[in-house]
């Protein structure tokens, strides 16, 4: 039987270290509920599942706050029927497995390797702030078909649209200045579109346009652009950055990785649940529910919390640990394909995931290939920031120095 926490999201502890409270959840059998902000933060694994997957009693409602204010329109997860099953089908069109291939795994190279260059003789990099937050940038701009010139401005007005997207507490200042940014993106990207518009290209923006009357709007082309740069690259820095930081500090595990690079995909996804980039989902009831016992009323915000149902024990044995092939380990109960939560489930489930999987795969790939003798400072210390999305502050590893064979 599960029970009603009192919680404060806010409070520092938490968001120092959630994966306590995640503990408490699993070990009490609780459900939070935060009085102040007025929602329900369910962290375990089968009601987190339950709620994504039922999209007609919980409906992705929050984001016609949290998201069509700096959008300008709907995004993709606001959609649903022939409008949502068109739209998503255009989308994944431009990631498949096959353009990635052939087109997108070259230019993540050069991106990747012009990026670390100049870092080569120095012996040490922050796969944050030297190198995942314009690399996630980058990539983007290019598989929208966007040029990327002002890359740094756009990386400064994302930075802005994300603040609004993932924040729990917005102060006046802070509003302001995500919805200037908002401004300032949208009144850069108008003509761009406009210019794909007139003359398609192989590109996702000219896919994204792609419906059989043409009857969308320039702002819900550019509300679904905007959702394609934000969740792209909001959680790809991060990803990568807790990815290296998993391989050095297991014992052994970056030394067999290196024997057999097959390994690196189970340690992406491993890592997608240990740490995962996207900490909450939120949804809105359409109707008084009753789940796992708890009561919850007609109207309520209700978090998924994906960090804690992806430590659930009655799913994932020693949750706390990174496990490369803990498929294996996962409990009869939720059957053998019973997986990470980390992009969602049900019909919102990420369309971008099989790209983004493939992406980070390759760009760990190419920076083992040229970073030897990965390792971390004894005195570097994980600090991590966010409740909503969440990532290290940096990431320093370092590798022995040498000097760049690269053109
Ligand atoms: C962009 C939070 C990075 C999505 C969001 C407004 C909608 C939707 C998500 C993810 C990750 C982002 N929500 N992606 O949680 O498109």
């Amino acid at each position: 039987m599960k029970r009603i926490l009192d919680f404060n999201i806010a409070d520092p502890n938490f968001l120092a270290n959630p994966y306590s409270t995640y503990e408490k959840i699993h070990n009490e059998n609780y459900v939070l509920k935060d009085q102040k902000l007025g929602a329900f933060f369910f962290g375990h694994y089968e009601d987190v599942q339950q709620i994504l997957s039922q999209q007609d009693l919980f409906t992705t409602e929050p984001l016609a706050k949290r998201a069509e204010p700096v959008m300008g329109d709907r995004v993709l997860a606001q959609m649903h029927g022939n409008e949502h099953h068109n739209k998503r089908k255009n989308i994944l069109s431009g990631l498949t497995g096959t353009i990635f291939r052939d087109k997108y795994k070259s230019i993540i190279y050069e991106i990747t390797v012009k990026l670390v260059k100049n870092k080569l003789m120095i012996g040490e990099i922050d796969l944050i702030n030297d190198f995942g937050k314009d690399y996630s940038i980058l990539v983007t701009l290019n598989v929208l078909g966007l040029p990327t010139e002002r890359y740094k401005d756009i990386a400064y007005w994302h930075s802005g649209i994300s603040i609004f997207i993932t924040s729990l507490f917005l102060t006046e200042e802070e509003r302001n200045f995500s919805l200037d940014c908002s401004d300032k993106l949208i009144s850069y990207l108008s003509p761009i579109i406009d210019e794909i518009m007139r003359h398609p290209k192989d590109c996702l923006i000219s896919k994204i346009c792609l419906t059989k009357d043409n009857e969308m709007t320039k702002s819900e082309i550019i509300a679904l652009v905007l959702n394609v740069l934000l969740a792209a690259t909001e959680p790809a820095d991060k990803t990568l950055a807790y990815l290296f930081y998993n391989l050095i500090k297991n014992e052994g595990l970056l030394k067999n990785i290196l024997a057999d690079r097959s390994l690196l995909k189970s340690a992406v996804n491993e890592t997608l649940r240990l740490n995962s980039p996207v900490q909450l989902i939120p949804r809105q009831t359409k109707q008084d529910v009753t789940l796992s016992g708890i009561y919850v009323p007609k109207n309520s915000i209700v978090f998924c919390m994906i960090g804690s149902a992806n430590r659930d024990p009655s799913v994932f044995d020693n949750p706390d640990h990174f496990i490369l092939n803990r498929k294996l380990l996962v409990k009869e109960n939720l059957g053998k394909s019973a997986n990470h939560l980390a992009f969602g489930v049900g019909m919102h489930v990420c369309v971008g995931a099989a790209f983004a999987s493939m992406q980070i795969e390759l760009t760990a790939n190419i920076l083992l290939d040229h970073l030897k003798d990965l390792h971390i400072d004894n005195k570097y210390i994980l600090v991590e920031k966010g409740l909503y999305t969440r990532g290290p502050l940096s990431m320093n590893i370092k590798f022995n120095p040498c000097v760049s064979k690269e053109r």
